[in-house]
C-alpha cells in the first residue's frame, strides 16, 4: 500500500482525500498557501507545508513547490483532488519523472483527453456515440466548411479543442455568419489555450447533461457507476446533481455504461474518469472526458456505496479494482446541492468569518464540507465551502430529505446560497424531473 499521499489541493475535497487516507491507514501531507493555515485538512494532516502565497498561482499552481513539498516529506503519491493541477499532463509528468505516483490516469491520456478533437476520435473508434460534426478539426478550406456546415444542419457550434468545460465555443444560426465565427472562436482559442484548432458539431438546442462515473485499473479491468444528472448549472457552473437521472432506464444505463467501460480498456484508462454526454430527444451524444475525481461524486458513492476516492488511490497503488460490474447495484436515489460562500439573489462571492456553523444530519444526510464556526473563508478561491448530500429510497424521499436538512443548516457571518437551493427543490419543474441545461437560467431571468 501507499504509506504516504501528498493532498495538492484545498477545501472541501482535501478533506474528503484525508479522510479517504485515514480509512486506508495512509499518512498524509497537507500542502496549502499563507492564506490557507487554518484549513480543516491542514490542521488534521500528519504533516503540513506551506508551499506558498494566497495567489493559486503561486501555490496550487505551482509545481515546483509541490513537488519539492513532496520530497522532503518523502511523500510516496499526489492526490490532485479536482480543479487546479488535476487535469494538467505536465503536472502528472513531472510528478511521475520525479519518481512519485499521480494518482489518476496516465500523463498520455490526460493529453488525449484534454484535446477534445483527439478525445471525441478515440470515443468514435470505441462505439461511444459522438454529437454529429465535423470529425476532426477545421482546416481552412471554406468551401469545403461551409458544406459540412449544410451538412450537419444550422444551428452549429464550433468549439475549441483546448477548451471544455464551455470556455472557447460559439453556436452559429445560419451560414451567412459561420466563417466569421470560425476566425472569431479560432482567435480566442489561440490566446486562451495556445492552440487555435476549432471543430464543428450539430448545436442540440435543448439537452440535459448526463455524466457517467467510469472507475480502472491498470491492468485492463473497467466498470462503470451509473450516470448523474447535472443538468442544473448557472454559467457552467453546476448547482445541484442528482443520481440516477431521471427518465434513465436500465437498459440505456446498460447500454452507455458498456459504451463506456469499453472505451475506458480501449484507451487504457487508469483511476477514475467521467464520461460527459448530452442526452436530447432520448439519445446520448459525448462531448468531453473528465480525467479527474468530480465535485459531485458523492451522489454516485451514495446509490453505489462505493468509495471512489478510497477506489482511486487502491489503483493508484497498483491495486487490482476490487469489483466486477455484477457487483454494482443502485439503491434510492441521491441529490447534491453545492453550498456557495455567495449572495443568493446577486451570486456575488461573500468571504469572510463564518460566526457559527451547525451542520445538518439524521438518516441519509451527508454533509461534504471543511468549514466550521470561526473560519474565515478567503477571498482568493472559488466560493464553494461544501455540499450537502441527500440519499433516499426514491427521488421525493431524497428531496424531503434535502429540504429538512438546509432547514436545520446554520451558516452565519457570510452569504449563501441556501436560499436559492431551497427555492429550487420547490420548484414544480425540478420536482418533476429532466429538466435540461437552461431550465435554471430561465427561471433565474437570465
Ligand atoms: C454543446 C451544447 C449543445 N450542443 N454541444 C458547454 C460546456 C461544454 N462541456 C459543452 N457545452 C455544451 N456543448 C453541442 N453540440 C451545449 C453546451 C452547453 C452546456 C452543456 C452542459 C452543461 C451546461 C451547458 C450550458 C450551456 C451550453
Amino acid at each position: 500500500m501507499i504509506e504516504k499521499v501528498l493532498i495538492a489541493n484545498r477545501g472541501e475535497i482535501a478533506l474528503r482525500i484525508l479522510r479517504a487516507c485515514r480509512e486506508l491507514g495512509t499518512k498524509t501531507v497537507a500542502v496549502h498557501s499563507e492564506a490557507d493555515r487554518e484549513l480543516k485538512h491542514v490542521l488534521l494532516a500528519d504533516e503540513s507545508v506551506c508551499i506558498g502565497p494566497a495567489q493559486s498561482r503561486d501555490s496550487y499552481l505551482h509545481t515546483p513547490a509541490i513537488i519539492s513539498a513532496a520530497e522532503v516529506t518523502d511523500t510516496v503519491a499526489i492526490h490532485p483532488g479536482y480543479g487546479f493541477l488535476s487535469e494538467n499532463a505536465d503536472f502528472a509528468e513531472r510528478v511521475e519523472r520525479s519518481g512519485f505516483i499521480f494518482i489518476g490516469p496516465k500523463p498520455e491520456t490526460i493529453r488525449l483527453m484534454g484535446d477534445k478533437v483527439s478525445a471525441i476520435k478515440a470515443m468514435q473508434q470505441s462505439g461511444v456515440p459522438c454529437v454529429p460534426g465535423s470529425d476532426g478539426p477545421l482546416d481552412d478550406n471554406k468551401k469545403r466548411t461551409l458544406e459540412l456546415g449544410r451538412e450537419i444542419g444550422y444551428p452549429v457550434i464550433i468549439k475549441a479543442a483546448g477548451g471544455g468545460g464551455g470556455r472557447g465555443m460559439r453556436v452559429v444560426h445560419s451560414e451567412a455568419t459561420l466563417l466569421n465565427a470560425i476566425s472569431l472562436t479560432q482567435a480566442e482559442a489561440a490566446a486562451a489555450f495556445d492552440n487555435a484548432t476549432v471543430y464543428m458539431e450539430k448545436y442540440l438546442e435543448n439537452p440535459r447533461h448526463i455524466e457517467f462515473q467510469l472507475l480502472a485499473d491498470q491492468y485492463g479491468n473497467a466498470i462503470h457507476l451509473g450516470e448523474r444528472d447535472c443538468s442544473m448549472q448557472r454559467r457552467h457552473q453546476k448547482v445541484l446533481e442528482e443520481a440516477p437521472a431521471p427518465e434513465i432506464t436500465d437498459a440505456q444505463r446498460h447500454e452507455i455504461g458498456e459504451r463506456c467501460v469499453e472505451a475506458c480498456r480501449s484507451i487504457g484508462y487508469r483511476g477514475a474518469g467521467t464520461f460527459e454526454f448530452l442526452f436530447q430527444d432520448g439519445r446520448f451524444y459525448f462531448i468531453e472526458m473528465n480525467t479527474r475525481v468530480q465535485v459531485e461524486h458523492p451522489v454516485t458513492e451514495m446509490v453505489t456505496g462505493i468509495d471512489i476516492v478510497k477506489e482511486q488511490i487502491l489503483v493508484a497503488a497498483g491495486e487490482k479494482l476490487r469489483y466486477r460490474q455484477e457487483d454494482i447495484a443502485m439503491h434510492g436515489h441521491a441529490i447534491e446541492c453545492r453550498i456557495n460562500a455567495e449572495n443568493s439573489e446577486t451570486f456575488i462571492p461573500s468571504p469572510g468569518q463564518i460566526r457559527e456553523f451547525h451542520a445538518p444530519g439524521g438518516p441519509g444526510i451527508r454533509m461534504e464540507t471543511h468549514i466550521y464556526s470561526g473560519y474565515r473563508v478567503p477571498p482568493y478561491y472559488d466560493s464553494m465551502i461544501g455540499k450537502l448530500i441527500a440519499h433516499g429510497e426514491n427521488r421525493s424521499a431524497a428531496i424531503s430529505r434535502m429540504r429538512n436538512a438546509l432547514r436545520e443548516t446554520v451558516i452565519e457571518g457570510i452569504d449563501t446560497n441556501i436560499d436559492l437551493q431551497r427555492q429550487l427543490l420547490l420548484d414544480a419543474t425540478f420536482q418533476a424531473g429532466g429538466a435540461n441545461i437552461h431550465y435554471l437560467e430561465k427561471k433565474l431571468g437570465m
